[in-house]
């Protein structure tokens, strides 16, 4: 049985302008991983066509903690775009959003392109202008944050908003497994981690995107801000709560909402 893939994209969409969560995918028909990336390609088709730009990319899924808390166990992989990066001090508005949380990420600025297949951590290293912290906001468009591998797909993997630290790092200053981070929420500790939480080091995490992007003939592009995945559990953003992470080496970055 083949879906439709456009019918599907518009469903997404009409979620994130509603800001109104929508019953996942799944429950209402088969979704294969090929076709939730397409449905995922066919939503940043659509923002791109009406004025967004590709800023960068996501990788998902790529810790344990995260894994656990989501009930999914692969990887996955979206796009970032002009709209959802917040800048420093800006707050993150609950009015746009649909039930956000936030998570600490590790994040490549890119000097060069790349593409797989074949891509190694090394390469990542080698292609990267610096390192810096960052915090993501995700916003799953469905029902009670709750989904399947596909569903989070076609959803590109919940991305809403982001913020990036100030500090850069090139990727030869600072051992990127050892890097430490501390995620706090209203000023107590909600978890810690170190880079090595990202699939033993956070450019494999970059690497499997480049090969990911490779299988369909595109590539990380130079410029593009890679967001490597979250490190520990994600935490819910209420009105006034305000969340940093600290890293060692990168120095902290904040997300406060209201
Ligand atoms: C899916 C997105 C996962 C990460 O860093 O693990 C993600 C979700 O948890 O809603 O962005
Ligand atoms: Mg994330």
């Amino acid at each position: 049985m083949s879906i439709d893939i456009d019918h599907w994209a518009a469903y997404l969409q009409r979620a994130v302008d509603e800001r109104t969560a929508v019953p996942a995918i799944t429950k209402s028909t088969e979704l294969s991983l090929p076709d939730a990336y397409a449905i995922q390609q066919a939503s940043i088709d659509a923002r791109v066509a009406a004025g967004g730009r590709i800023i960068g990319a996501k990788v998902g899924l790529t810790s344990r903690a995260k894994q656990q808390q989501m009930g999914v166990s692969e990887p996955v992989y979206g796009w970032l775009t002009d709209e959802m990066l917040l800048p420093a001090e800006v707050p993150v508005s609950l009015s746009e959003l649909v039930h956000p949380r936030c998570e600490p990420e590790i994040v490549f600025l890119m000097a060069h392109d790349l593409q797989g297949p074949g891509v190694t951590a090394h390469d990542v290293l080698a292609a990267t202008e610096a390192v810096c912290g960052g915090i993501e906001v995700i916003d799953s468009r469905y029902e009670a944050f709750s989904f399947t591998l596909p569903d989070v797909v076609a959803d590109n993997t919940s991305a809403a908003r982001f913020t990036l630290g100030s500090n850069r790092v090139a990727p030869d200053e600072a051992d990127l497994a050892l890097m430490g981070c501390l995620f706090e929420v209203d000023g107590e500790l909600s978890a810690t981690a170190a880079g090595a939480a990202l699939m033993g080091h956070p450019a494999e995490c970059v690497a499997m995107l480049a090969n990911h992007l490779g299988r369909q003939g595109k590539a990380i592009e130079a410029g593009w801000i890679v967001l490597a995945g979250g490190l520990t559990p994600a935490v819910h953003l209420h009105a006034g709560t305000h969340a940093t992470a600290t890293y060692a080496h990168l120095g902290r970055v904040g997300v406060r909402a209201e």
